[in-house]
């Protein structure tokens, strides 16, 4: 099999020395430890249709990684030394950015930083923005269907994608690169491939929607009470800025104390309670005299407690540090398990004070490090736990309460390996069949991603 590869790729194009291969066979988190038979480097759209045809041909399991950022790990081999990792890394050219028709068309191994580079050198706006987009490449976020903290205004990647190429299990290419806003000729089936993590299809480029450059950026945090207060924060906001607001992130006390802990930064601004980080931003003047004028009110009525108003960009760089350090402060901090949950809006308070009872009083000594895009209803309820707590059962008693107020037990992680199980509990019946009738028929010898989202097939 590696000779077959190695002759088709050429000697750079497949890896197989321990050394080589080991950063592409385990997550971010380093919770999986996986055993790829080999690392698989195609140049073009080309190189993995000729891979997926021998795959096919073979049987072999093949498991697309982009940046290898996921928190779910959905781009990992499994352990039994079979699976081939094909890394898109180096389809990494971006085709075209058109600032009249306002997308952008870029290879899957495109890192999400560099296609955000090229749009505002246009001046555009590619607005999916994360805290891992120095990393994650745009295969890995359309077939993730990431979110981030744009979500609020802009949308997930799904509500970006304008056209897509990918290269389905027998080989077959499906050239979609369209930029058309408008476009209902026949079934949207690029639907399909987003969000479904590489088991139906190889994204290989995706043509993405781009925003107008919003020349007036206003960055502030503020202190409030509680879950409960940030939302009044949330519907006072959107009534006086509207759709100006592109983050609105709730950040519990114990998320900032630890980015403080782990790497000595502070918040510029006391608070016992919870933090919101809010961004909105616009093309015509006033945005900030409004957003003064509505945090005012937001102290006047003591809805927040305290507020400050980033001056500059560096101090807009260094609130929004506070926050995407969270994920590496809780990663030093120790061990953890992650919920990426969301529940619709309102039940936010209850949900999160729900869940930290249950915790509290089933998991003695836990810690929450509850922090997220509250403005959409994605939280990470990430708990803080000792080497020898049974995460499973730490997962059933969060993920019931999810349920309970009618959330998802993924809101933009995705399901990968970790939450296999999870997903076949929450979500019974006809979703799942409806979902094992597309794997089946998309790819019949189970040679995608296997053991991803689904499970292995029976
Ligand atoms: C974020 O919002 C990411 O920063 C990571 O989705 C969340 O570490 C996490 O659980
Ligand atoms: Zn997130």
């Amino acid at each position: 099999m590696i000779d077959t590869f190695k002759t088709l790729l050429g000697d750079a194009g497949v890896l197989t020395e321990p050394d080589d291969v080991a950063p592409y066979a385990t997550d971010w988190k380093h919770t999986v430890r996986g055993a790829p038979a080999c690392v698989l480097r195609p140049r073009n759209t080309a190189d993995v249709a000729a891979v997926m045809r021998i795959a096919h041909e073979r049987r072999i399991v093949i498991v697309p990684q982009g940046g290898n950022t996921g928190l779910a790990a959905g781009a990992v081999p499994d352990a039994s030394g079979s699976q081939v990792v094909l890394s898109l890394s180096r389809m990494k050219a971006i085709q075209n950015v058109d600032p009249v028709g306002m997308t952008i068309e870029a290879e899957a191994g495109c890192i999400l930083k560099t296609a955000q580079d090229a749009a505002a050198d246009v001046g555009r706006l590619l607005p999916i923005s994360l805290a891992a987009e120095g990393s994650a490449q745009i295969g890995g976020v359309v077939s993730t269907n990431a979110g981030g903290i744009n979500v609020l205004r802009y949308g997930m990647a799904r509500q970006l994608v304008l056209g897509l190429e990918v290269v389905q299990a027998d080989g077959t290419v499906i050239n979609g690169l369209r930029s058309l806003r408008k476009d209902n000729a026949g079934y949207d089936w690029k639907q399909l491939f987003i969000g479904s993590e590489g088991t139906l299809g190889i994204v290989t480029a995706a043509v993405l929607r781009l925003m107008p450059r919003p020349k007036l950026v206003v960055t502030s945090l503020l202190a409030v009470a509680d879950p409960a207060a940030a939302l009044r924060l949330l519907k006072l906001m959107q009534d006086e800025l509207g759709e100006t607001i592109n983050a609105f992130e709730l950040i519990s006390g114990l998320s900032v104390k630890l980015v403080e802990e782990q790497f000595g930064q502070r918040a510029p601004l006391a608070g016992n309670g919870w933090f919101v980080l809010i961004e909105a931003s616009a093309n015509l003047g006033g945005l900030r005299e409004a957003f003064e004028n509505v945090l005012s009110r937001a102290l006047e009525q003591a809805i927040a407690t305290d507020g400050v108003i980033a001056e500059s960009q560096t101090q807009a760089a260094q609130l929004w540090a506070i926050r995407e350090r969270i994920t590496e402060a809780e990663l030093k901090a120790g061990r953890s398990v992650k919920h990426d949950v969301s529940v619709p809006i309102p039940a936010l308070p209850a949900f999160l004070a729900d869940a930290e009872a249950s915790v509290s009083s089933g998991f003695p000594g836990a810690r929450i490090n509850a922090f997220g895009h509250a403005g959409d209803g994605n939280m990470h309820f990430n708990v803080l736990v000792s080497v020898d707590t049974d995460s499973a059962a730490l997962n059933r008693s969060v993920y019931d309460l999810v349920a309970i107020h009618g959330g998802s037990i993924s809101a933009e992680h995705g399901i990968g390996s970790y939450r296999v199980a999870e997903l076949a509990h929450y979500r019974a019946g006809a979703e799942l069949s409806i979902a094992r009738l597309l794997k089946r028929s998309l790819d019949p010898k189970g040679i995608l991603n296997s053991g991803k989202i689904l499970g292995m097939e029976k």
